[in-house]
C-alpha cells in the first residue's frame, strides 16, 4: 500500500494538553515578550506549526514605549533583555484575542504597573468577549523602580484576593524563578489559597549583567545594563521550579514551563518535571515560528527513543536517584 506525503502525515505520538476545560491540539507556544506584541508577529504565532497556542505581550491599560537603546542582546548561552514592558495597551490585544478565539484556545497576558492597575484590567477582560485564559504577570523585572511582585508573598496574596472577588474566567500567573526550598514553600501556600487555572514558570532570570568584550561596556542600555536572562542558561532552574511548584501545588493547577528551550529534548525534560504546556522565548526570537514544528518533531523522536506515545505518559514523571 502507497502512502501520500503530506506535510502533516506520520506524527502518531499525542501531544495534547488541557487547561480549564479547553485542549490544546499542540503542547508549544510563544513565551510572552516574543514574537506578540504586533498582530502580524501574533498570526505568525497563530498560524506557525506546532504551535498549539499564543500568549499576547503583556499588556498595561495605555499603550507604551518600553525602554530606550538596545534592549535585547543575544550572548553565548541564551540573551538577556531589559525591554521595559514595550506594548500596544490591553484594548489591542483583547481585540485581537477575541477576534482569534474560535481557532484556538488563547493566553492574554497583563502586567499592570500597580495593583489598580492590574485590577483595571481584570475588570475590562471580565466585561469583555473575550473567552480564554489569562496570565497575570507578576514577575516584569525590567520596569525601573517596580519590584517583580512575585517575590513579594504578601502583596500576591492580596492581588488574587481581590482579583477573585469578581474575576470569574479563567486566570493563570506567571511568575519569577525562586531559589531557594523555602520561597518554593512560601508561593505555593500563596497559590493553592486560589482558584488558579495554571502557573507559568519561569519568567527571565531577573538582573543579570553582560559585558561585551569587544567595547567594555554592557551589553544592553537600560538599567545600567542589568537585564533579565533566558535560554539555555535559565534551563536549570526552569526545571527546578516547574519540578517544585509540580510537588507542591493543587493537582487542578496547571503548569507552563517556560525556560531554556533549545531543542526537543529541553521540551521533555520541562515536561518530565511536571509542564503541561512548554513555551519558548529566546529560541523562538533567534529561529522564527518554524521552531515550533522542528521542536514537535524533535520532542517525537526523544518519545519514541523512550518507547512513549502520549506525553501523558511521562508528564511529570522525573524519577530521582535517593
Ligand atoms: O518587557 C520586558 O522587559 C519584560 C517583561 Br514585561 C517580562 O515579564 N519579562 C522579561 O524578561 N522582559
Amino acid at each position: 500500500m502507497q502512502f501520500t506525503h503530506t506535510h502533516k502525515e506520520n506524527i502518531m505520538t499525542t501531544m495534547t494538553a488541557s487547561i480549564a476545560g479547553f485542549t490544546f491540539d499542540d503542547i508549544l507556544l510563544n513565551a510572552a515578550g516574543v514574537y506578540c506584541q504586533t498582530t502580524e508577529e501574533l498570526d505568525q504565532i497563530l498560524e506557525a506549526p506546532g504551535a498549539g497556542s499564543l500568549v499576547t505581550k503583556s499588556a498595561t491599560p495605555m499603550e507604551r514605549p518600553g525602554n530606550p537603546g538596545v534592549r535585547y542582546a543575544d550572548m553565548a548561552l541564551g540573551s538577556i533583555n531589559s525591554m521595559g514592558l514595550p506594548n500596544l495597551s490591553l484594548d489591542y490585544y483583547l481585540e485581537y484575542a477575541i477576534a482569534h478565539q474560535a481557532d484556538k484556545p488563547l493566553f492574554l497576558s497583563i502586567a499592570g504597573l500597580s495593583k489598580d492597575d492590574n485590577l483595571q484590567m481584570l475588570r475590562e477582560i471580565q466585561a469583555s468577549d473575550f473567552n480564554g485564559l489569562v496570565e497575570l504577570n507578576l514577575s516584569c523585572p525590567n520596569v525601573p523602580g517596580k519590584p517583580q511582585t512575585g517575590y513579594d508573598f504578601d502583596t500576591t496574596r492580596q492581588i488574587l484576593t481581590e482579583a477573585f472577588t469578581f474575576f470569574k474566567k479563567p486566570l493563570g500567573v506567571k511568575l519569577p524563578p525562586y531559589f531557594d526550598i523555602a520561597h518554593f514553600d512560601m508561593i505555593a501556600a500563596v497559590l493553592n489559597d486560589f482558584p488558579l487555572a495554571f502557573v507559568n514558570t519561569i519568567n527571565s532570570i531577573g538582573n543579570g549583567l553582560m559585558v561585551n568584550p569587544d567595547t567594555d561596556t554592557a551589553m544592553i542600555a537600560p538599567k545600567g545594563g542589568f537585564g533579565g536572562l533566558g535560554g539555555a542558561i535559565a534551563k536549570p532552574t526552569a526545571l527546578a521550579n516547574v519540578r517544585g511548584l509540580r510537588q507542591r501545588l493543587n493537582p487542578e493547577i496547571k503548569i507552563i514551563g517556560t525556560g531554556g528551550v533549545k531543542d526537543g529534548r529541553d521540551v521533555y525534560d520541562l515536561i518530565l518535571c511536571g509542564a503541561d504546556l512548554v513555551s519558548v522565548g529566546t529560541t523562538l526570537h533567534q529561529e522564527g515560528p518554524t521552531v515550533f514544528n522542528r521542536l514537535k518533531h524533535e520532542l517525537e523522536t526523544e518519545m519514541k527513543v523512550k518507547a512513549y506515545d502520549d506525553v501523558a505518559q511521562f508528564r511529570g514523571q522525573l524519577q530521582t536517584l535517593d
